[in-house]
């Protein structure tokens, strides 16, 4: 590592109400950081039945679901169902479209992160898709007090199965006290920490330790250092991505380049057309469950 990244900026993500009764705290995507090319927003949640994120579309980009506690199960407008739990990821393309719901699943609390990874025009409107990994098939390994699971890239000479069309790499690291994490970075992406559990030094040795929901942007450079100099586990997150470089042009689920080209995605959805058809009969099990009509 040549230049190691210092924190550019600290940001605290506090509660706030999404979906129907579900708390999310969202560091990216809020209006003091509403975008962190190719980052679109990040939620940490913490939902329990009734509450949730029943059916409702999206567009022009990728959400990545990643489970700490409990479980969420999904539908799509397509059939496509399932239960991630604690240790998995989601991670979807919505491309052109996808109509679902995201409900907790079981009793007890499900928290985890979910994480809007843009695409460039040239992939906003491809099919959309899954790939979903099992805690189990993780990519993970242990060297040093440092433990990483790689959900997307590669790190510690493992590497994840997933594909992502916008280049992303997506950490999970547990540092035992005392123990230093060094991971390089691409330079030309950018990066950011988010504190899941514990404290950690990041970036500079002497700077304060910085505790849980806590979302580290990081400057330039080819790497990040993290120092656990506490008594306790630490265990934080480190994503970074290619910038797409492009306008972005959002309401709400739908993200595209221009004013206009959401003009059209509203159009399609109101419409059920350009990917949109089959959310004209559908509604999800969740939904009929609860009796709505
Ligand atoms: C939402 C559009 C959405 N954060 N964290 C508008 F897509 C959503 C939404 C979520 C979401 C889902 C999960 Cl499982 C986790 C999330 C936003 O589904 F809440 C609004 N208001
Ligand atoms: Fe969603």
């Amino acid at each position: 590592m040549e230049k190691p990244r210092q924190v550019a900026r600290k940001f605290l993500a506090r509660p706030q109400h999404e979906g129907v009764g579900a708390v999310v705290r969202r560091s990216i995507g809020r209006f003091e950081l509403r975008y962190f090319d190719p980052f679109l927003v990040l939620d940490e949640f913490s939902v329990s039945a009734p509450a949730g994120f029943p059916d409702h579309p999206h567009r022009g980009f990728e959400t990545v679901t990643y489970m700490l506690e409990g479980g969420v199960t999904h539908e799509d407008f397509e059939g496509h169902r399932g239960t991630i739990k604690a240790g998995d990821v989601q991670w979807m393309t919505a491309g052109r479209g996808i109509v679902h719901s995201e409900m907790p699943a079981g009793p007890g609390t499900s928290k985890g992160l979910q994480l809007w990874v843009n695409l460039s025009s040239g992939n906003k409107m491809v099919e959309p898709g899954y790939q979903e990994v099992q805690s189990k098939d993780i990519a993970c390994t242990t060297a040093d007090g440092v433990t990483v699971r790689v959900i997307a890239g590669h790190s510690m000479g493992i590497r994840s199965p997933v594909c992502t069309r916008t280049p992303t790499m997506y950490l999970d690291f547990t540092v035992r006290p005392h123990a230093v994490v060094r991971q390089p970075v691409c330079a030309a992406w950018n990066a950011f920490a988010y504190v899941l559990e514990g404290e950690g030094v990041f970036g500079a040795e002497k700077s304060a330790p910085v505790g849980p929901h806590h979302l580290l942007l990081l400057g330039q450079g080819d790497g990040v250092e993290v120092w656990n100099k506490s008594d306790k586990p630490l265990r934080f997150l480190l994503i970074g991505g290619e910038p797409i470089g492009e306008p972005v042009a959002q309401l709400g689920p739908f993200v595209m380049n221009t004013e206009e080209e959401i003009d059209m995605t509203v159009n399609d959805f109101e419409e059920y057309v350009n990917g949109f058809e089959k959310a004209k009969h559908w509604k999800s099990q969740a939904l009929v469950a609860l009796g709505v009509e």
